[in-house]
């Protein structure tokens, strides 16, 4: 089953979903081992791999490891055209609805996009949508884009409907990394309650309480990275919290 199938699979099924998002220029000695240890036993659903930056040639050796000890799907989620790998099993094609930049609406797409039909990768056209979390963060300063205010909840669904409607296959509301206030309860209900097509929310996501409350209203896969670097043992509880939303 492919990464998007088994997206709105488990969204039919009423079955929420867990990312691990791995920045490959910023993961620490050991730190990806111990999360390839506990995506195993814990049962989580992909792993998300991108960041702001280019450092180091390590995204292919980072998504061969993962191959090599399991079997959860690796997926893209780009801060660049160069971070393109074919080893990976999915691509998210995002485009920054929340944004004006017409560089990261239309741009880039039209730049990799011979190269990306050409690939064996999955192409899951993604409408990204930043959110407020309270500091500025990497994605917005790096995008040049400003994020929807976090009390504004009329235009976060109005954007999430505009890009379902423009055929998205799924919106991504994210706070960015390392946000100081993730996205509220009542944004993610009335987002989830405007679209169809599954939603994927993170940013700032650091405690089980919260990613309960986010399953429970609506959030069908959620993408945790911050929270594990100093701790990666807190993904058992943020699993079995989800799952048991
Ligand atoms: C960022 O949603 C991801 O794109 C993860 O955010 O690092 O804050 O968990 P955190």
């Amino acid at each position: 089953m492919s990464f998007y199938q088994q997206l709105v699979a488990a969204k039919a099924a009423g079955q929420k979903q867990v990312a691990v998002l791995i920045d490959p220029d910023g993961m620490k000695a050991g730190h990806l081992g111990r999360l390839l240890d506990l995506a195993e036993e814990t049962g989580i659903d992909a792993f998300f791999l991108g960041g702001s930056l280019i450092m180091n040639n390590v995204l292919d050796a980072c998504i061969s490891e993962i191959k090599s000890r399991c079997r959860v799907p690796a997926v893209l989620f780009p801060g660049n055209s160069l971070q393109i790998s074919y080893r990976a099993d999915a691509l998210l094609l995002l485009s920054l609805i929340s944004g004006r930049n017409p560089d990261l609406l239309i741009g880039k797409h039209v730049e990799t996009a011979a190269f990306l039909k050409a690939s064996p990768l999955e192409i899951v056209s993604t409408g990204y949508m930043l959110i407020d979390g309270g500091v500025p963060t990497s994605v917005s300063y790096m995008s040049n884009t400003t994020p929807i205010p976090a009390g504004k909840i009329d235009i976060a669904v109005c954007t999430a409907m505009a890009g379902e409607l423009l055929g998205l296959k799924t919106i991504y509301m994210d706070a960015g990394s390392g946000a100081l206030q993730p996205i509220s309860d009542e944004t993610v209900r009335a987002v989830g309650q405007a679209i169809a097509v599954p939603l994927i929310v993170g940013g700032g996501i650091r405690t089980p309480e919260k990613a309960r409350a986010n399953a429970e209203a609506g959030a069908d896969l959620q993408v945790v990275g911050t929270a594990l670097e100093k701790n990666s043992g807190a993904l058992r509880e943020i699993v079995a919290a989800v799952k048991g939303a």
